[in-house]
């Protein structure tokens, strides 16, 4: 990558820093208090979302001012570098508001819509998953590889539903027709943190239809540097419009990836 983008690990190494200067705040915090709702009645955005935002903003314009940022709690700047950031300062903000340890900050670095860097921190835990292109994927400094399972009946599967009732019935019906073909499913709450599981081993693979950029940016690179294989919408594709987003541990992704076009995975799911 050229001088004037840095280098990847420097990327990688400013969205470390910053992502766990942002858990040690949301840990801090004394407060659940939700503050708005945003695409639906349960979709809530709590005091904590918009400080932890406000802080990686004003951290990343002292360590990165000429790069760009697309928050998901509205922070945004056009980028002068050629990199842009790409927030989401509470992944599992319902796991956070019913105290379910499964939350984290995903901060990522893209380069024309590519993302090349990132870190997940799970806020409730401390662990940190990072990830530069090229640079292999670690949890907590350790190196990550993803699953060599083959077989979609021996794949255990993440997922997750929307915050729209009418698409949760879309992606029950589409359950029905994936969970008697793998060996299982689990729906943790958080795309950030069940994309960094693809990368450590404890999932096999993750689809989830309707999600956004900021949710999917980070865990993306890091899975990819696990040696995941990845089918993404582009990151500038609204979470409306309810295309998938699909990553498996590499050996099973031909496989599993034709028992999902049967099950109709790979056609967008409206509201
Ligand atoms: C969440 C995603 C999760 C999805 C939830 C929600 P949020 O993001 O990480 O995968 O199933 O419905 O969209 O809203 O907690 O940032």
């Amino acid at each position: 990558m050229n001088s004037q983008l840095g280098d990847l690990r420097d990327l990688r190494d400013t969205a470390v820093l910053i992502a766990q200067e942002t858990a040690a705040l949301i840990r801090s915090s004394t407060t659940r208090e939700v503050m708005a709702t945003k695409s639906s009645s349960v979709d809530p955005v709590t005091v904590v979302d918009t400080m932890a935002e406000e802080h990686i903003a004003t951290r990343l314009a002292e360590l990165r001012p000429d790069d760009g940022l697309i928050g998901e709690e509205g922070n945004e700047r056009a980028s002068r570098s050629g990199v842009s950031w790409v927030v989401d300062p509470i992944d599992g903000t319902v796991n956070f508001l019913y105290g379910i340890p499964e939350y984290a900050v995903s901060i990522a670095a893209a380069v024309d819509g590519e993302v090349v860097a990132g870190a997940v921190v799970n806020a409730a835990t401390g662990v940190v998953y990072s990830a530069a292109a090229g640079e292999g994927a670690t949890r907590d400094g350790q190196p990550l590889r993803c699953t060599t399972v083959e077989d979609p009946s021996r794949a255990l599967l993440a997922t997750g539903f929307s915050y729209s009732a009418s698409r949760r019935r879309a992606q029950a019906e589409l359950l029905t027709r994936i969970l008697p073909q793998v060996r299982d499913i689990r729906r943790m709450g958080a795309a950030a943190l069940d994309l960094c599981r693809v990368a450590e081993g404890s999932v096999d693979a993750y689809y989830e239809h309707g999600i956004n950029c900021w949710d999917y940016a980070a865990g993306l690179v890091i899975a990819r540097e696990s040696g995941a294989v990845a089918r993404v919408p582009r990151l500038s594709t609204p979470g409306s419009l309810g295309e998938v987003t699909f990553v498996a541990a590499g050996p099973l992704a031909p496989a599993l990836t034709s028992v999902l076009t049967e099950a109709g995975v790979f056609t967008s799911l409206g509201r």
